[in-house]
C-alpha cells in the first residue's frame, strides 16, 4: 500500500513516521508513506500559498492553484482532504481505506482550503471529530496509523484486530494482569476463577454495560445488529 501526504509541513511526519508499527511496517515494505512538500507548488517567488478570502473576513485561505499542481499526479489514488468540515472518520473508514493500493492525505491549514479543493480536487473529506485543530497534520498521522495496522501482515496477531473496540460496535472490556492485588485493589474474582465459560459471559456483559454508559451513540448501532455476538 502507498500512502502520500500532502503538507505544508513535511518535517512535521519525520519523527512519527519512524516509529513503532508504522515504522516497522516501512521497513517490512508493507506500507510506503510519502510526505509531499506544497510548498514546491507555491506562486511566485516566495511560493505562496495562501491569500485573503474573497468577500473579506479574517485569515487567510489556502489557494487552489498549488493544491491542483500537487493533486493533479494523483488522480487515480483515494484522496482525501483533511479538516473539520469533512464526515466524521470512524473504524468502518478505515478498513475501506486500508484496502486501497493508494491513499492520498491532504493537510489543511488556515482558516480553511478554497472550496473548490473539496469540490474538484478530492473524492472525499472527512474529520477525526467535531473540534479544531491548527492544521490536518495530526489528523494525518492519526489515520496512518490507523490504516497503516490494519494492512494485512502489519500487526503479528490478526485476532487482537478483530476483537477490539468497534469491531462490532461496541466497547471493549476491562483488562487485567498480575498481581492480583495492588494497594488494596482486587481483580473481578471471575478472572481467577478458570472458567472460560463464564470469563467469556463476563466480559460481553462487560463490553455491552460499558458501551451503554459511556457511548450510547455506539450502542444503538451494535445492539441492533447483535454485533457483540450474541
Ligand atoms: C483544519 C481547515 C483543516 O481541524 C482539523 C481537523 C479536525 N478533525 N480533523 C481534522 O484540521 C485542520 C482546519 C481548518 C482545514
Amino acid at each position: 500500500m502507498r500512502i502520500t501526504i500532502v503538507t505544508m509541513f513535511p518535517e512535521f511526519f519525520a519523527s512519527p513516521l519512524g516509529v513503532s508499527i508504522v515504522g516497522r511496517a516501512m521497513d517490512a515494505g508493507l506500507v510506503d508513506i510519502d510526505v509531499l512538500d506544497l510548498r514546491a507548488h507555491g506562486l511566485g517567488r516566495h511560493r505562496q500559498l495562501d491569500d485573503a478570502p474573497f468577500g473579506g473576513g479574517p485569515g487567510m485561505v489556502m489557494m487552489v492553484e498549488p493544491l491542483a499542481a500537487a493533486l493533479d499526479p494523483l488522480q487515480g489514488t483515494h484522496r482525501v482532504l483533511l479538516g473539520p468540515a469533512g464526515a466524521p472518520v470512524t473504524q468502518a473508514t478505515l478498513d475501506r481505506w486500508a484496502a486501497l493500493d493508494a491513499l492520498t492525505l491532504v493537510c489543511g491549514r488556515f482558516e480553511g482550503v478554497d472550496q473548490r479543493v473539496a469540490d474538484h480536487l478530492v473524492e472525499e473529506e472527512a474529520s477525526l471529530g467535531d473540534f479544531v485543530l491548527a492544521g490536518g497534520e495530526a489528523a494525518a498521522l492519526a489515520i496512518v496509523e490507523g490504516v497503516v495496522r490494519l494492512v494485512p501482515g502489519v500487526v503479528g496477531n490478526p485476532q487482537s484486530i478483530e476483537s477490539e473496540s468497534f469491531r462490532g460496535g461496541l466497547l471493549e472490556e476491562p483488562h487485567y494482569t498480575r498481581p492480583a492485588e495492588f494497594r488494596g485493589w482486587g481483580v473481578p474474582e471471575i478472572l481467577l476463577s478458570g472458567d472460560h465459560g463464564r470469563v467469556e459471559e463476563w466480559r460481553r456483559e462487560m463490553r455491552i454495560e460499558r458501551t451503554r454508559e459511556r457511548r450510547p451513540d455506539l450502542a444503538d448501532d451494535g445492539f441492533a445488529q447483535g454485533a457483540d455476538g450474541g
